[in-house]
């Protein structure tokens, strides 16, 4: 089972679209093992993006990505680091295809909404820039009947 990291920029939460983002998550099947509202300093943005330094849009991002908090997220799925990617549709929205998070709810490269990674190197190695390991919740569901 793969384990991924997404993570909600600062435009979702300031546009109340947090709950319909987590939600498509849920509803594909996919299991959250961890969650937080961080609002990142300068260092961890830079390492989060450091394959993107140098890159004309750099600065931007860095910029958009502290400009609010961001809601950080481990979760655990069938193929989820690439079925992610797709749930959120290309990186510019203008591209994106409709029934994606961008694809449906965003239109400029540069208040795209989500981060997924991209790798399953890239995945281990933002899960532990963002996470701390006793953060991330090994559940399993239960057969319990919680409704009867
Ligand atoms: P992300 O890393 O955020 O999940 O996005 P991604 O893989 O789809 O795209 P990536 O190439 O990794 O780019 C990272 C973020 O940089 C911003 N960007 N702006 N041409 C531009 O102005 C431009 N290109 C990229 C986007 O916010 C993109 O998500
Ligand atoms: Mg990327």
């Amino acid at each position: 089972m793969e384990r991924t990291f997404i993570a909600l920029k600062p435009d979702t939460l300031q546009r109340g679209l947090v709950g319909d983002i987590i939600n498509r998550f849920e509803k594909k099947g996919f299991q959250l093992l961890g969650l937080k509202l961080v609002q990142p300093p300068r260092e961890l943005v830079e390492k989060h993006y450091e394959e993107h330094l140098g890159r004309p849009f750099y600065e931007g991002l860095v910029n958009y990505m502290t400009s609010g908090p961001i809601v950080a997220s481990v979760w655990q799925g069938k193929n989820i680091i690439s079925s992610s990617r797709s749930l959120l549709g290309a990186t510019d929205p203008s591209k994106a295809a409709p029934g994606t998070i961008r694809g449906d709810l965003a239109t400029q490269v540069g208040r795209n909404l989500v981060h997924a990674s991209d790798s399953p190197v890239n995945a281990e190695r933002e899960i532990s820039l963002w996470f701390a390991a006793k953060e991330i919740q090994n559940w399993s569901r239960s057969l319990e009947p919680w409704i009867n």
